[in-house]
């Protein structure tokens, strides 16, 4: 389904795509390459920009099974006339390939949004997510430079910077104190990016952006695993969902809101750091009583706390005040965090009836709980 593209030809530095709508008018379309397209915030960042008339390029790496489904609704096959969405093989631990994909696109913009994202997994691959999460975006920026092209440059910087943080809320001035090897990962991806925009002048930003989910979350990630496993407790799939500490604080957003910010900030005038949030927090335990509530169950009955889901160092309370890209991108959150429950809790009731007709069909045995060793 993936399909090497056929790179149309080279026009200098700068490239600028013609699409012919006919009696001689044309569309001048940017292009856009995106690392990560296939994880959460690469597919919802990928409609907007095709929905914005770009041409997207999008980063996969080669796995032994499918890993499309996010943007699979997106796909179309490239021998049809005016395919937009291009997928290309890459691997932000593969500098070699990252040179290649960017002399050849020659993008005016790109997002780097590819990461070993899982911080408590990133405790039992410490090493791994530095290489992808920190050196990664090194390998990118550099080549960059060797394509000799200046493409503006976004890098997906995390609230998890702030760690054990020193103020609350958390501005783009608070110091970083970060509390994982993934925190440090991205802390170091931060700077160089921000290093090049210094050293070199290039148009490179960090989004600082805080908690954002949606029915697009990986199932690990707290909220989606709270949600999958009420949806599916509510419909008889499963009895019981362990959990790690519930006294952490979050500032959680929806994702499709998030997506936006990125692009402000590529299409400001200034290259700048921004901190995406919605300047409310809520515990994991209110997130857990509001999923249940909404299906009309007493979440004391089923959620039990399993140590194994604690952290080594836990980041205990989030707040971002994102009054800077309120002014200067005139950017804000459209979805509230109870909007935000709804919308996920009737996406995967829907998906959790759909598993109950697959198993009655075919009498698979009810899994007790899911695959969530994590
Ligand atoms: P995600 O769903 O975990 O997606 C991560 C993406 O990175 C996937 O497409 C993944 O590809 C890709 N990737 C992983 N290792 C790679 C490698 N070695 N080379 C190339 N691509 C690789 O993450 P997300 O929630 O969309 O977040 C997007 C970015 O924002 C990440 O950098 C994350 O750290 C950062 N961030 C996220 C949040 C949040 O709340 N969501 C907040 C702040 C910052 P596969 O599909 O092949 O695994
Ligand atoms: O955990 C607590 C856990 O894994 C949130 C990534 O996108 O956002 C994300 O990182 C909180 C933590 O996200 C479970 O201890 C309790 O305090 O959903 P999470 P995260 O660690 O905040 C930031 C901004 C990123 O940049 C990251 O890429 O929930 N928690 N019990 C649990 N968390 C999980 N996963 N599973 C539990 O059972």
């Amino acid at each position: 389904m993936v399909s090497k593209t056929s790179l149309p030809p080279k026009a200098g530095a700068v490239r600028v795509r013609r699409d012919w709508l006919g009696k001689g008018r044309v569309r001048m379309a940017k292009t856009a390459l995106i690392s990560g397209i296939t994880g959460q915030d690469g597919s919802f960042l990928a409609e907007l920009l095709l929905d914005k008339g770009y041409e997207v390029y999008g980063i996969i790496r080669r796995s032994s099974s499918f890993n499309t489904d996010r943007i699979d609704h997106l796909y179309q096959d490239p021998h049809e006339k005016g395919t937009r969405l291009h997928l290309v093989y890459g691997d932000l631990n593969d500098s070699s390939s990252l040179n290649t994909v960017l002399r050849q696109i020659q993008p005016d913009e790109i997002y780097n949004l590819g990461a070993q994202s899982h911080v408590r997994v990133s405790f039992d691959i410490p090493e791994y997510t530095g290489e992808v999460t920190g050196l990664g975006t090194v390998r990118l920026l550099e080549a960059v430079r060797e394509a000799g092209i200046r493409p503006k440059f976004y890098q997906a910087s995390s609230s998890e910077l702030y760690g054990k943080a020193v103020e609350t809320p958390q501005t783009e001035t608070t110091p970083f104190h970060p509390r994982s090897p993934y925190a440090c990962a991205k802390a170091y991806a931060y700077y160089i990016t921000l290093n090049y925009r210094e050293s070199y002048g290039m148009f490179a930003c960090n989004g600082i952006l805080f908690n954002h989910e949606s029915e697009r979350r990986g199932e690990t990630f707290v909220s989606r695993k709270i949600t999958r496993a009420a949806t599916r407790i509510k419909v008889g799939l499963q009895e019981k969902l362990y959990m790690g500490n519930l006294d952490a604080q979050r500032d959680w957003g929806y994702a499709r809101d998030y997506v936006e910010a990125m692009w402000l900030m590529l299409n400001a005038e200034e290259p700048q750091d921004y901190v995406i949030a919605t300047g409310v927090t809520h515990s994991v335990r209110e997130f857990i009583e509001r999923t249940f509530s909404y299906l009309d169950l007493d979440w004391q009955r089923y959620v039990e706390i399993d140590p194994r889901y604690f952290r080594p160092a836990e980041v205990d309370l989030l707040l971002g005040d994102a009054s800077k890209a309120r002014r200067e991108l005139g950017w804000e959150p459209k979805v509230n965090f109870d909007q935000l429950v709804k919308l996920m809790v009737d996406h995967d009731l829907q998906l959790a009836k759909q598993e109950t007709e697959a198993t009655e069909m075919h009498h698979v045995p009810v899994a007790k709980a899911r695959r969530e060793s994590i």
